[in-house]
C-alpha cells in the first residue's frame, strides 16, 4: 500500500475537527470528567516536557470521551510573573506585549499536537477578566481575617532601590542586576492565613492516599511541609549578670526525654535576648554582622559572655550532679528564628546537629549520653555519633534509669508543668503565605491606605483594580517597583471617607493566580463571581490533574487551601466533606535528551561536531574518536534540546505522541531518541494495512451472536468448520483480553506505555490470523482502531473513515465507542471432555482435553487427541513424543 503520510493526516483531520459543529456530538451518559494538565507559563516556545504532559492529558481525555463521558479539557496561561517582567526589561518592551505574543505562538504550537483542547474556556491570569476575580477572592479572605499585613524580611537592593525575589540574589548575597550587596529589610507585607487550615490540610492527605489517588512521594512532601511536631516548650531559668536579660529562655523540643543530656542552649540570631545584648556588646554585634550569606548548616557560634542557664531539672534533688551544672548559652545560626521558640536545648548525645556543634566548640569535653537501645550499654564512651532513636534511660537519668524514654519524656513534662516550667505543645513548620511582591507584572492588591480610615478594601463595584499600562521604555527610566512611581495611579480617594488615599502598590505572588484557575475553567465567562457555586458543585473537583513533581509542594498546597476556603465558605463548622481540588494526581517524569561528549575533554559536542555517518558509533568529527553518548536534562549548554514542532513536522503528531508514551512509564524519565520513532511509524502502517484489507466488511451480526451460533453447532462441526472457528476465536480471545488490559491501563493505572505495547501485540495477532472469518477480522480491526484512537487521533479517524464510510464523521463524536468486553469469553473456550489414557492395557491417568469437532475422524482424530494430551500437565509428564511415535495409538470414541 502507499506510504502512510502521517503529517498530511494531521492536517486533514485537524481541519475537519475544527469545522465540525459541536452540536453534532453524540453525548455520552457517563457523566462529566474534568481532566487538567497544569497550565503553562507562556515562555514563548513549547518544549518536549510540555509535549509530554499535554500528550498524557489529551490521551486520558480522549479515552474518557470514547467511553461516553462529557470531558472538560481546558487550556490557559499562567501569565503573570517575574520571567515576563525580566524578559520584557531585557528586550525593552512591556510585559503585556511580550506575554500576548508568547501566548499566540504557544497556542499555535499546542494545536500541532492534535490535542482536543476546549479553547472556549481559555483564560490568562493577566487578563483583567480573570484577575478581577483573583482580587475578589483576596477580599473575601480579607473579610474573614485571612488576609493580613505584617512585617517581614525582604531582600533589598540599595542601588536599584527595589525588593528582590530570592532567585534574584546570587549565592553570595549580591543582586543579579546591580551587583550590589543585598540587604535584609523589614517591610509591611501581605500574608494569607493558610495556618488556619493546617489541620484539614494534614488530615485530608489521608483521603488523597486512598487507592493511590496521589503519589506517595507527593503526600510525604506535603506532610513534611506542614511539619506537625508534637513536643513541649521548656523554660530554662537564666543566671544573668546583666539586668536586661529575661528571667528565662523557652525552648521547643520534640524530645523531652533527652532533658538530662542538655549541655548548652543555642539561640537564633534574631532572638529578643540576643537583640537586647547586642545593643551593649560590640563583639556580639560584629559576630551577627558576619552571619548573612552563611550556609544554614554552618556550625559557627558565639558564646554569650555573661549569661548561663539552668536546667529546670536542677531543682529536683535526685537529679544527677552533671545535669545540675549551669549551661553556656550560644548564639548559633543553625537555630531558625521563626521556628518553635527560636531557641534550642543542645543535646550532643542525641541530636545530629547538636553533636556537630558541640564537637566544634567543646572538642575536649565528653558528650553525655542519657538513653540507649538497651539498659546495659555503656554511657561513658566518647561517642562519635549521637544516638537519635528512642530507647531506655541510662544512669545519667537519675531515678528514671531503666524506664522507656517515651514514658520518661511524658513524665518529665508532667512534673515540670506542675512547676510552670514546661507545657506540652504542637508546633508546625508551615508558615503563613507571604503573597506581597514589590513588582509590576502581577495582580494588584485591591486595597487603599487612608490616613484616617487605615486599610480600606476596594469596593466590589470598583473591581478590577487595573494594572496601569506602561510603555515599552518603562524599565529604563525607573528602578524599583514601577507601581510606586506611577503617581496618577497611586493617588486615589478613600472609598470610605472620600479623603486622600494611596493604593497598595504590591502585586500578588503568581501562586495566588494558580491556586484557583482550575475553578475558573468551569465557569470562565462569569462576570459577577469567580464561578457559580452550582457549577462548582457539579463539575469540581478536577478528576485527573497532571503535572510536574516540581509543584508537589507549594502549588498543590496553596490550591488545596484556597479550594477548602472557597468551597467551605458559608458552610462553616458544619462542613464535613474533605474538600480537595484534585481527586487524582499524576506526576510525569522529565524528558532527557541524547547528548554527545568528547571522551578526552568531557566537553559537550555541538550537532556539527558529531560524525553520525555510522549511527551505531557516533564519533567526534575532529578526532574520529568514539563520542560518549548519555542522556541529560535538555539544555542549551548541552546542545541536546529537541524542538517538538520539528519532530511533529517530520513524523506527524500521532507517531510523536505514541512514541512519547511507548518509551517510558508516565512517571519516569523519558530518554528521548527521535531515531526510534520509525518503529512506531511501522506499527501504524501495519494497522493501516489491516484496515484497508478488511475495509467495509460488516459481519451482519455481532461477534457475540456469531460465536453463539457457532457454539450451538459446535458438536457437529466439520474439521474445516472447526479450523475456521479456531482461527476466529484466536483473534477474538486476544481482542477481549486486550480490551480488558488496555481499559485498565488507560483508566486506573495510567500505564500508557503498556497500552501501546498491548496494541502492538494485538496488531500482530490479527495480522498472523489471516484465516479468520473476514467479518471477525473486521470487528477485531475496528476494536483495535478504537483503542488506538486516544493515542493517535488523526490516524484513527482516517482508519475509521475507511471502516465506517457513512458512520457520521469523527470517532470522537460518536458517543461511547470505546470497545467493551462483550460476554463472549465462555464461548471462546473449546468444549472439554475427559480422556482416560491406558498404556499397555493399564489405566495410567485421565486428563481434560478439548473436545474434537464432529468432522474429525480417523488419522486426523488420532492426531487431535495426541496433540491435545500433550498440552495437558499430565500428558507433558507421562507421555513423550517418542513413546507416542513408537506405539500404536488407538482412540476409542466416547
Ligand atoms: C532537643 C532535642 C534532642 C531535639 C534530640 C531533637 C533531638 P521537629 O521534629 O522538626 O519539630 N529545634 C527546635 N526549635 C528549633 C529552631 N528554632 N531551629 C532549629 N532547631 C530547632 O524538630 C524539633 C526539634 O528541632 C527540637 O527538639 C529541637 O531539638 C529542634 F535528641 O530538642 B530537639
Ligand atoms: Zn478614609
Amino acid at each position: 500500500s502507499a506510504k502512510l503520510d502521517l503529517p498530511a493526516l494531521d492536517r486533514k483531520w485537524r481541519e475537519k475537527w475544527s469545522s465540525e459543529q459541536d452540536g453534532a456530538d453524540k453525548k455520552g451518559d457517563a457523566g462529566s470528567k474534568y481532566i487538567l494538565p497544569m497550565f503553562p507559563y507562556p515562555s514563548g516556545y513549547l518544549h518536549l516536557g510540555h509535549l509530554r504532559v499535554y500528550t498524557i492529558a489529551d490521551v486520558v481525555a480522549r479515552f474518557h470521551t470514547l467511553q461516553g463521558s462529557n470531558v472538560i479539557l481546558p487550556m490557559g496561561w499562567d501569565a503573570f510573573g517575574l520571567p515576563a517582567e525580566n524578559a520584557a526589561i531585557e528586550r525593552g518592551i512591556n510585559p503585556a506585549t511580550w506575554t500576548k505574543a508568547n501566548i499566540a505562538k504557544m497556542k499555535e504550537q499546542l494545536d500541532l499536537m492534535n490535542g482536543s483542547w476546549d479553547w472556549s474556556r481559555e483564560l490568562a491570569t493577566c487578563d483583567p477578566d480573570f484577575y478581577k476575580h483573583t482580587q475578589k477572592i483576596f477580599l473575601q479572605l480579607y473579610e474573614k481575617g485571612l488576609a493580613y499585613q505584617d512585617e517581614a524580611e525582604v531582600n533589598y537592593d540599595p542601588v536599584d532601590k527595589t525588593v528582590l525575589a530570592n532567585e534574584q540574589v546570587d549565592a553570595n548575597g549580591f543582586s543579579w542586576r546591580s551587583g550590589a550587596k543585598v540587604e535584609k529589610r523589614k517591610l509591611k507585607q501581605w500574608f494569607l492565613r493558610i495556618s488556619e487550615f493546617r489541620d484539614s490540610l494534614l488530615k485530608d492527605l489521608e483521603v488523597l492516599g486512598r487507592d493511590n489517588a496521589w503519589p506517595e512521594r507527593v503526600l510525604t512532601m506535603q506532610k513534611n511541609w506542614l511539619g506537625k511536631s508534637t513536643g513541649a516548650t521548656i523554660k530554662f531559668p537564666l543566671l544573668a549578670f546583666n539586668q536586661t536579660v529575661n528571667a528565662a529562655i523557652e525552648v521547643f523540643t520534640s524530645r523531652p526525654d533527652t532533658l538530662f543530656g542538655v549541655q548548652y542552649l543555642a539561640l537564633a540570631s534574631t532572638h529578643p535576648v540576643v537583640t537586647d545584648l547586642a545593643a551593649q556588646d560590640p563583639e556580639l554585634q560584629a559576630f551577627l554582622d558576619t552571619l548573612p550569606g552563611l550556609p544554614p548548616d554552618s556550625k559557627v557560634g558565639y558564646m554569650l559572655p555573661h549569661v548561663r542557664a539552668i536546667n529546670p531539672l536542677a531543682y529536683h534533688e535526685e537529679t544527677p550532679e552533671a545535669t545540675k551544672k549551669s549551661l553556656p548559652v550560644y548564639v548559633a545560626p543553625y537555630v531558625i528564628g521563626d521556628y518553635g521558640e527560636g531557641a534550642v536545648m543542645g543535646v550532643p548525645g542525641h541530636d545530629v546537629r547538636d553533636h556537630a556543634f558541640w564537637k566544634t566548640h567543646h572538642s575536649d569535653e565528653p558528650v553525655r549520653v542519657v538513653l540507649a537501645a538497651s539498659e546495659d550499654e555503656s554511657t561513658t564512651a566518647m561517642l562519635n555519633e549521637p544516638y537519635i532513636d528512642h530507647g531506655v534511660m541510662t544512669e545519667h537519668s537519675g531515678l528514671f534509669k531503666g524506664k522507656s524514654s517515651k514514658e520518661t519524656g511524658d513524665m518529665l513534662i508532667g512534673m515540670l508543668e506542675a512547676a510552670d516550667l514546661a507545657k506540652p505543645v504542637d508546633k508546625w513548620r508551615l508558615r503563613d503565605w507571604l503573597i506581597s511582591r514589590q513588582r509590576y507584572w502581577g495582580t494588584p492588591i485591591p486595597i487603599v491606605h487612608c490616613g484616617s480610615c487605615g486599610t480600606v478594601p476596594v469596593p466590589d463595584s470598583d473591581l478590577p483594580v487595573l494594572l496601569p499600562e506602561v510603555d515599552d521604555h518603562w524599565a529604563e527610566k525607573k528602578t524599583g517597583n514601577p507601581l510606586e512611581s506611577l503617581t496618577d495611579w497611586v493617588e486615589t480617594s478613600c472609598p470610605k471617607c472620600g479623603g486622600h488615599a494611596r493604593r497598595d502598590t504590591d502585586t500578588m505572588d503568581t501562586f495566588v493566580d494558580s491556586s484557583w484557575y482550575y475553578m475558573r475553567f468551569i465557569d470562565p465567562h462569569n462576570k459577577d463571581a469567580p464561578f457559580a457555586m452550582d457549577k462548582a458543585r457539579s463539575l469540581l473537583p478536577v478528576d485527573i490533574y497532571i503535572g510536574g513533581i516540581e509543584h508537589a509542594i507549594l502549588h498543590l498546597l496553596y490550591s488545596r487551601f484556597i479550594y477548602k476556603f472557597l468551597m467551605s465558605a458559608g458552610e462553616g463548622e458544619s462542613a464535613v466533606d474533605a474538600y480537595e481540588p484534585f481527586k487524582r494526581l499524576i506526576t510525569q517524569g522529565m524528558v532527557h535528551g541524547k547528548t554527545y561528549s568528547d571522551p578526552s575533554t568531557g566537553r559537550f559536542l555541538k550537532p556539527d561536531e558529531v560524525d553520525l555517518s555510522d549511527p551505531s558509533t557516533p564519533r567526534v568529527a575532529s578526532t574520529e574518536e568514539q563520542a560518549v553518548v548519555s542522556y541529560e536534562k535538555m539544555s542549551k549548554s548541552k546542545y541536546n534540546g529537541v524542538d517538538p514542532t520539528d519532530v511533529i513536522a517530520q513524523h506527524g503528531a500521532d507517531a510523536t505522541r505514541a512514541h512519547m508514551l511507548f518509551q517510558a512509564p508516565v512517571s519516569e524519565i523519558l530518554y528521548w531518541d527521535g531515531d526510534k520513532i520509525v518503529g512506531i511509524t511501522r506499527w501504524l502502517s501495519r494497522v493501516h494495512e489491516l484496515v484497508t484489507k478488511v475495509g467495509r466488511i460488516s459481519s451482519g451480526s455481532t461477534p457475540l451472536e456469531y460465536f453463539q451460533q457457532a457454539s450451538q453447532k459446535f458438536d457437529s462441526m466439520s474439521a474445516e468448520e472447526f479450523a475456521q472457528w479456531d482461527a476466529d476465536t484466536a483473534i477474538w480471545r486476544d481482542v477481549q483480553k486486550t480490551i480488558a488490559s488496555v481499559t485498565a491501563s488507560y483508566d486506573k493505572v495510567y500505564a500508557l506505555n503498556t497500552v501501546v505495547s498491548d496494541l502492538m501485540i494485538l496488531t500482530n495477532t490479527i495480522a498472523t490470523n489471516g484465516g479468520a472469518h473476514p467479518a471477525i477480522q473486521a470487528e477485531a480491526v475496528s476494536a483495535l482502531v478504537r483503542m488506538v484512537a486516544p493515542i493517535a487521533p488523526a490516524f484513527a479517524d482516517e482508519c475509521w473513515s475507511i471502516l465506517k464510510p457513512d458512520g457520521g464523521g469523527s470517532i470522537f463524536r460518536g458517543g461511547a465507542l470505546f470497545p467493551v468486553v462483550d460476554g463472549t469469553e465462555a464461548l471462546l473456550q473449546p468444549r472439554k471432555q475427559t480422556c482416560a489414557v491406558q498404556i499397555n492395557g493399564k489405566l495410567r491417568f485421565a486428563a481434560e482435553i478439548a473436545k474434537p469437532p464432529a468432522g474429525c475422524q480417523g488419522e486426523m482424530l488420532r492426531h487431535w487427541v495426541v496433540g491435545e494430551l500433550l498440552k495437558t500437565d499430565e500428558g507433558k509428564t507421562r507421555l513423550s513424543c517418542e513413546t507416542l511415535a513408537a506405539k500404536k495409538v488407538i482412540v476409542v470414541k466416547g
